[in-house]
């Protein structure tokens, strides 16, 4: 039962008092305007309301760079405080009632207490995350050299070891689904047997694999360099799918937005997951040079439209087992994460709004018409639509706020916990 909410009814209706004459006034209109699309508002809000973006926990606490990280006051300094930010999103916002959580970051002695804290919160838990790309204190074995794909047995049964922990605890939490990103790879050319590092990883990962519980998955989360700045073992989708597909159907690829080629076309691969059986889930955020973990939407919007718009094909295909999950997966350096979540929760619903007022039947009929520009007009009308009513009506019906950043900047939320918040952070924040 939710019963420890952080921001009060009655604030959250004094907040939504102001501004609902507009939006119905908004709403109608814009619902007019769909009318003549053959788009029903109704719907959308009943579409968007059904959307669900996790958070992952390291996403509330200020994150950095290799250079510096520049905290603010009030930041979470336990797990226990990241839930509580995490209910002040999900609260305010309505899109976001999962947290992923990180082992060992997240780690506690009671789960249980941890999962009752949760509850009263409002929030449960998505898919756990595995850490083998760092060493923790009293750690047998160090990951300097790799982990599941180490040449030494011991460092990899170590890193296998560490895995199953996290899908142990995470079914204490309640998550269906463990993700695995490795830090694995080599900064010299000659360093690492190309072969032979990826044949170790499939091997760990089998045994990873085949001690899953009923009912989840293991995603795999590729990235293309860094930390390993010369190769990385699990670099691209192809290697993905290749290893996800060894590994067994419940074994899917993990799309982050941020680790690609600059240049790779992510809605293209996102495709080709869906028609392979093997799209799992995404890790938002946005981009200009790198895995630069900007807020969704905050460079490159269209992009992101863009693969929603695949994700919704793939929806009104009825592709069989299509079922991603979505998370966040940002690093807030410059900015409140509380307030960096909020807009980027909100970037992933208007995505999938937009994506779908495609109309679908038009855009099958431009490609067999061989019409490019009757094609990527019927993707930019939609584009471009101003879709935000839908998204405050769904918040409104959901109990949450119209204009969620505005009623969060007048809660004085982050004041209360910059004074309730004193000591000496005893985790790590977010991610450096
Ligand atoms: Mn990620």
């Amino acid at each position: 039962m939710a019963d420890r909410l952080p921001i009060s009814a009655e604030f959250l209706a004094e907040q939504n008092a102001a501004l609902e004459a507009h939006l119905r006034a908004d709403f109608e209109h814009l619902g007019a305007q769909l009318e003549r699309r053959g788009a029903a508002i109704d719907r959308l809000v009943d579409r968007v309301r059904g959307l669900r973006v996790a958070i992952p926990t390291w996403g509330v606490g200020t994150g950095g760079t290799r250079f510096a990280r520049f905290p603010i006051p009030g930041e979470p300094r336990s797990i226990f405080e990241k839930l509580e930010d995490c209910a002040v999103v999900q609260q305010l916002g309505r899109a976001t009632p999962t947290v992923s959580p990180h082992l060992p970051w997240d780690r506690v002695d009671d789960v249980d207490a941890l999962r009752r804290h949760a509850a009263a919160l409002g929030l449960g838990f998505d898919a756990v995350n595995s850490n083998t790309f760092q060493d923790q204190q009293g750690q047998g074995h160090s990951y300097k050299y790799g982990s599941l794909t180490h040449v030494d047995p011991a460092v990899r049964a170590q890193a296998v070891a560490h895995n199953l922990d996290c899908i142990a605890v995470g079914e204490r939490l309640g998550s269906k689904a463990l993700t695995v990103w490795i830090a694995d790879g080599s900064n010299f050319p000659g360093q690492q047997h190309f072969a032979r590092a990826l044949d170790r990883y499939v091997d760990a990962m089998r045994e990873i694999y085949a001690k899953l519980p009923d009912g989840w998955r293991l995603f795999l989360e590729h990235k293309l360099y860094e930390p390993a700045l010369y190769s990385t073992v699990v670099a691209d989708w192809g290697t993905s799918y290749v290893c996800a597909e060894r590994l067994g159907p419940r074994a899917q690829c993990l799309v982050d937005l941020g680790h690609h080629a600059p240049t790779v076309n992510v809605e293209q691969i996102v495709a080709r997951l869906i028609q392979f059986g093997k799209l799992g889930g995404f890790h938002f955020n946005d981009s200009k040079y790198g895995d630069d973990d900007l807020d969704t939407g905050a460079v490159d919007p269209f992009r992101i439209f863009l693969v929603f718009n695949e994700l919704v094909d793939a929806e009104a295909r009825e592709v069989d087992g299509f079922d991603p999950a979505y998370m966040l997966d940002q690093s807030h350096n410059v900015t409140d994460p509380i307030e960096s979540l909020i807009e980027s929760a909100a970037a992933v619903q208007r995505a999938f709004v937009q994506a779908l007022l495609v109309d679908r039947d038009a855009l099958g009929a431009a490609q067999e018409a061989n019409d490019p520009l009757g094609a990527a007009q019927l993707l930019r009308e939609a584009a471009r639509t101003d879709v935000e009513p839908v998204l405050r009506m769904s918040r409104l019906g959901a109990g949450g706020a119209i204009d969620p950043l505005a009623a969060y900047r007048a809660s004085g939320y982050r004041a209360r916990t910059a004074e309730t918040r004193t000591a000496e952070p005893t985790g790590r924040p977010g991610i450096v």
